[in-house]
């Protein structure tokens, strides 16, 4: 199978707030497609990538939180089953809102019933990083980017730093002569 890095869409982009279908079925489309976010969450770097920051709005998410980055997760029409009233900090950020992080309160730990990639259930209890991590993709699944869960004047200002950013990219040439070169 060969992989491709797929392109990412950036905060604001409206289509980063559809909500995500069901898969149907469990295919080698769809395992294209992990494949894929996969390698574009490596390349980035990163550690999760749901479907919609690739405009695929079907409920696929991949997370690696190894240091050793082998340790593949794919996650498809992922269920909450439960989540503990204890809540944990933490500081995301996010492959679509590039150069932002700050703390979000989440619960500490979940239960996610999901299908792999053979389109078997499975059910994982997670804590620290691997239950912020998740539940922040999810949340990109249901059309929801972290910076929604921060005030209405950290949104508004991190959306005048992202419009800054892509004025910038757009004006600068040598970043254009760079990309035309390869
Ligand atoms: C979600 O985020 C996450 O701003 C995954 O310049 C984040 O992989 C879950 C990234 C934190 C739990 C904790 C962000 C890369 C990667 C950036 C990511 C950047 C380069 C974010
Ligand atoms: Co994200």
């Amino acid at each position: 199978m060969t992989m491709a890095r797929l392109p990412i869409l950036r905060y604001p982009d409206p289509r980063l707030h559809r909500k995500a279908k069901p898969v149907a079925q469990v295919d080698d489309r769809i395992r294209q497609l992990a494949a894929d976010m996969a390698e574009t969450m490596y390349e980035a770097p990163g550690i999760g990538l749901a479907a919609t920051q690739v405009d695929v709005h079907e409920q696929v998410i991949v997370v690696d939180i190894s240091e050793t980055r082998d340790q593949l997760m794919v996650f498809i029409n992922p269920v909450l089953l439960s989540k503990s009233d204890s809540l944990s900090d933490y500081e995301e950020g996010c492959l679509s809102v590039p150069g932002v992080y700050d703390d979000v309160s989440r619960p500490a730990v979940i239960e996610v019933q999901a299908l792999d990639l053979a389109g078997e259930s499975f059910v994982v209890r997670a804590e620290g990083l691997l239950a912020v991590c998740i539940q922040h993709e999810m949340d990109h699944l249901q059309g929801k980017v972290f910076v929604q869960h921060l005030s209405r004047l950290k949104q508004s200002r991190i959306r005048a730093k992202m419009l800054k950013q892509e004025k910038d990219r757009a004006d600068d040439p040598s970043g254009e002569a760079a990309s035309l070169a390869l």
